[in-house]
C-alpha cells in the first residue's frame, strides 16, 4: 500500500495541555461525558493523526483500534483528501440542493453509491439522500417509510421495530431508534411509534444448551411475534444494525438475517439496515448486507463514507421506496442545511477512490480480515478472556470472572473501564461496553500493525488481570 501521508509540518504548534485542559473543562461539554468528573481529571488532548497512530499533545503514540469512533477507516493523514476539501472549498465551498438546485460533488457521489451498492435479487439501490450524519440520516428513515406508506394510502402503517441495546443515533429519532436504556431514561424516549425486541446476544441470552443456529432463529422470530401482537397494519418497517458496534460487538448467528427477511417479506414490512459503522469495507464488502444474507429496502451510512474527514451521512434508496415517493409521493417536506454539502461529498469521492485505488475492501476479505479473526480467536486462550471473535475489522471479547464456569465480572468492578485504562496507559485505544471489549482498526492495517496490536492487547489482559486478582475481583 502506497504511503500518501501529509508532509512533516516543519513547526508543529507547541501545546500546552494544562491550559488546554483547563479551557476544555471550563468551555466544552463532550458528547457522553460526565462534565464535572472530566473537569477533575483533564481531557487527554489529542493533537495529530498519521497512518493508524494518534499523538496526545504530551507526545505520546496511540494506536488507534477504534479508527477514531468507528470512522478513520483509511487511517490519519491523506493528502489526497485534505487537497479534495481544499480544491472543492475555493471552487465551490457551499450551496444547497433545495430550490432545484444542485452541486456536481453531490450527483458524482450519489451516482458512485449506487454503483458500489450491489444488486441483490430484483432489488437495486437507484437514490441517495444526504444528511451530515449517521443520527439525521436515521430520522430522515423514520420520515421517510412513514411517507412511503402513507403514499399509498396506510398512513396507519407507523410502528417501525428496532432492537434493545441498538444504537441508531442521539437525536430524539435515533435514540429512539436505539435501544440503549440510559439514553431512553434521559430523553424520556422511545417516541411514540417505536418499539423494541431483544439483540441477538448469545452469550447474554442464549437458554441452556441452544445452539447458535436455534438461538438465532429463536431471536429473528421475535420480529414475527411483535409483528402480530401490533398488527401487521400497523407496522412500517424493521430496523437493525447488520452488527451491532456500540451494543459490544454483537455478531450475530448466520442463521439470524435470512430469518429476518422470510418474515419481514412475509408482511411486506420495510427493512432499514444501520450500515453506520457497517458499510464501506469494515466488513470486508461495500455493503453489509451482502455479505449477511439480506436485502434491505433502505440502508444508512455516514462515518466511513469519508472515513471521518468531513461529516457526511445519508440514506440509501432502494427502488421499492424510491419509485413510490418518485411516482405518488409528492414533495417530501424534510431535508438538512447541509444535505449534499460539496465538500463532504468531494472528500467521500476522493475516499472512495483511495479505497478502490489500494484494493483496501478486497484486503479486508481476503487477507487482513481473516488474518485478524486468527489472532482474536487466539485471545480465547487467555484466562481473563470469553467469546474472543471478529467479523471483518469488527472485533469483540469478554472479560470473564471465571471462564470454567461461565460467571461473569460483577458491573460494579468496571473490569472493562480498569482495562480501558490499561490500553490507553499502553498506548492502545480499545473500548470497552460493560465487561466486552471492542475494537474497530483502520482498515489499512497490515498484518504486521495487527501483530503489533495483538502484542499490546495481550499486555494488557494481562495487567487486568493483575489488577482484577490483587482488587479480589477473581
Ligand atoms: N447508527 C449507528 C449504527 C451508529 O453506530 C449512528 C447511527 C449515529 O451516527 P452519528 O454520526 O450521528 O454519531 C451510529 C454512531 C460508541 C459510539 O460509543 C458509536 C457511535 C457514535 C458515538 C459513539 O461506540 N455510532
Amino acid at each position: 500500500m502506497k504511503p500518501s501521508f501529509n508532509p512533516p509540518v516543519a513547526e508543529r504548534r507547541q501545546i500546552d495541555t494544562r491550559s488546554i485542559q483547563a479551557l476544555d473543562s471550563a468551555h466544552y461539554m463532550h458528547p457522553f461525558t460526565d462534565t464535572r468528573e472530566l473537569g477533575l481529571r483533564g481531557a487527554r488532548v489529542i493533537v495529530r493523526g498519521e497512518g493508524i497512530y494518534v499523538w496526545d499533545s504530551e507526545g505520546k503514540k496511540i494506536l488507534d483500534a477504534m479508527s477514531g469512533l468507528w470512522c478513520v477507516n483509511i487511517g490519519y493523514g491523506r493528502s489526497e483528501l485534505a487537497q479534495a476539501a481544499y480544491m472543492q472549498m475555493m471552487e465551490l465551498p457551499y450551496y444547497n440542493s433545495f430550490f432545484n438546485t444542485t452541486n456536481v460533488p453531490a450527483v458524482k457521489l450519489a451516482a458512485k453509491l449506487c454503483e458500489l451498492a450491489p444488486r441483490v435479487g430484483d432489488r437495486s439501490f437507484t437514490h441517495v439522500f444526504f444528511s451530515s450524519s449517521g443520527s439525521e440520516s436515521n430520522d430522515t428513515n423514520i420520515r421517510m417509510v412513514r411517507h412511503y406508506w402513507a403514499s399509498l394510502g396506510q398512513s396507519e402503517r407507523k410502528i417501525i421495530i428496532s432492537r434493545k441495546n441498538g444504537y441508531h443515533g442521539s437525536t430524539i429519532g435515533g435514540a429512539s431508534l436505539g435501544g440503549m436504556q440510559g439514553m431512553h431514561e434521559q430523553g424520556d424516549l422511545p417516541i411514540p411509534g417505536i418499539v423494541h425486541i431483544d439483540q441477538p446476544y448469545f452469550s447474554n441470552n442464549a437458554l441452556a444448551g441452544e445452539s447458535e443456529h436455534d438461538f438465532g432463529l429463536r431471536l429473528a422470530r421475535q420480529l414475527e411475534e411483535k409483528i402480530l401482537e401490533l398488527g401487521a397494519h400497523r407496522v412500517a418497517a424493521f430496523i437493525g444494525e447488520p452488527i451491532q458496534g456500540a451494543g459490544g460487538v454483537i455478531i450475530p448467528p448466520a442463521s439470524y438475517w435470512p430469518e429476518i427477511q422470510r418474515i419481514v417479506d412475509k408482511y411486506g414490512i420495510l427493512l432499514i439496515s444501520d450500515e453506520v459503522i457497517c458499510a464501506f469495507g469494515r466488513l470486508g464488502s461495500w455493503f453489509a448486507y451482502e455479505q449477511l444474507g439480506y436485502k434491505p429496502d433502505l440502508v444508512t451510512f455516514a462515518k466511513g463514507v469519508t472515513s471521518g474527514y468531513a461529516p457526511l451521512g445519508g440514506v440509501m434508496v432502494g427502488d421499492r421506496v424510491a419509485k413510490v415517493l418518485i411516482e405518488k409521493g409528492g414533495e417530501f417536506n424534510h431535508g438538512y442545511t447541509y444535505s449534499g454539502h460539496p465538500v463532504a461529498c468531494q472528500v467521500a469521492l476522493a475516499n472512495l477512490e483511495w479505497m478502490e485505488r489500494e484494493h483496501v475492501v478486497e484486503r479486508i476479505k481476503d487477507d487482513t480480515g481473516p488474518y485478524l479473526s486468527e489472532c482474536f480467536a487466539a485471545l480465547n486462550e487467555h484466562p481473563l478472556v470469553g467469546d474472543a471473535r471478529s467479523y471483518g475489522f469488527m472485533a469483540g471479547l469478554l472479560l470473564m470472572k471465571n471462564k470454567a464456569t461461565g460467571e461473569r465480572f460483577s458491573p460494579d468492578t468496571g473490569v472493562g473501564m480498569a482495562c480501558r485504562a490499561h490500553c490507553f496507559g499502553n498506548g492502545l485505544v480499545m473500548r470497552a461496553v460493560g465487561d466486552r471489549m471492542i475494537i474497530a482498526p483502520p482498515l489499512v492495517m497490515t498484518r504486521a500493525d495487527i501483530d503489533d496490536m495483538m502484542k499490546l492487547i495481550i499486555q494488557c489482559l494481562d495487567l487486568t488481570l493483575s489488577e482484577a486478582k490483587n482488587k479480589g475481583w477473581c
